[in-house]
């Protein structure tokens, strides 16, 4: 996989429990999420033990492989670098980034979340490959988020990550996206012509939906809409 060529328009962070999932498979709906349009996959589970965790990553990889898309994990960098997936997904009080970078390697995807303009360029600076933006919204989904930033803290991030030379790291916005708020969000959230989001992503519009492929193919069309071109 070449990590400069990453589709990140359709991001699907998984979450494994039944308030979300309710009683389906979880790689049924990651595959049915990506036949829809899904074009990258990050493997989150706050509550699954180790063994467990690399089993649910094994069976997503053959999944995820078999549709030409990345897979990440969350937080848990050792069980990624035992998978052999193509990288990590760290937020600010998960490994560092260097120390993801030595278990990993340099080939490796390795996102960071950042809630602030602060955060967003030490990221670029230490060598993330993308930034998670956000949250944007509250969110049911993780309820324990530092801060809610809304697209004009998304569209403050941007600029500041424009006038720092850093306009081409590939960025993402998560927190509360949905079908119907997503062409809205991306268009608020952009620092067009300086810098655009090149994606959403998203744990309950698709993994909570009753038809996964659908939803999928729903919020494709509402990114492909509401992208801005930088
Ligand atoms: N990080 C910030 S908000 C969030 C994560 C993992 C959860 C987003 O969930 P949803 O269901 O898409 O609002
Ligand atoms: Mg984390």
């Amino acid at each position: 996989m070449d990590k400069s060529k990453v589709d990140y328009s359709v991001y699907l962070v998984t979450d494994s429990t039944p308030a979300i999932l309710g009683t389906k498979d979880l790689v049924r709906v990651v595959e049915a999420a990506v036949r829809g349009g899904v074009s990258i996959v990050q493997y989150r589970d706050k509550h699954s033990d180790r063994q467990t965790a690399v089993q649910t990553a094994r069976k997503l990889l053959e999944v995820t492989r078999r549709f030409g898309v990345p897979l990440l994990v969350n937080d848990r960098v050792d069980v990624a670098v035992e998978v052999g997936c193509e990288g990590v997904h760290i937020g600010q009080d998960d490994m560092a980034y260097e120390e993801a970078r030595k278990l990993l390697g340099p080939d490796k995807i390795i996102g960071v979340t950042a809630s602030s303009v602060d955060e967003a360029l030490a990221a670029c600076k230490a060598g993330a490959d993308y930034l998670g933006l956000g949250t944007v919204y509250a969110t049911p989904t993780k309820k324990d988020t530092k801060s809610i930033i809304g697209p004009s803290g998304i569209r403050s991030i941007l600029q500041a990550l424009s006038s720092a030379g850093h306009a081409s790291i590939p960025t993402v916005c998560i927190g509360g996206i949905n079908a119907r708020n997503a062409t809205a969000v991306l268009l608020e959230s952009s620092a067009a012509p300086q810098k655009s989001l090149d994606g959403i992503a998203v744990v309950s519009a698709l993994v909570a939906a009753d038809d996964p492929a659908a939803a999928a193919r729903d919020l494709l069309a509402k990114v492909v809409t509401g992208r801005v071109p930088d």
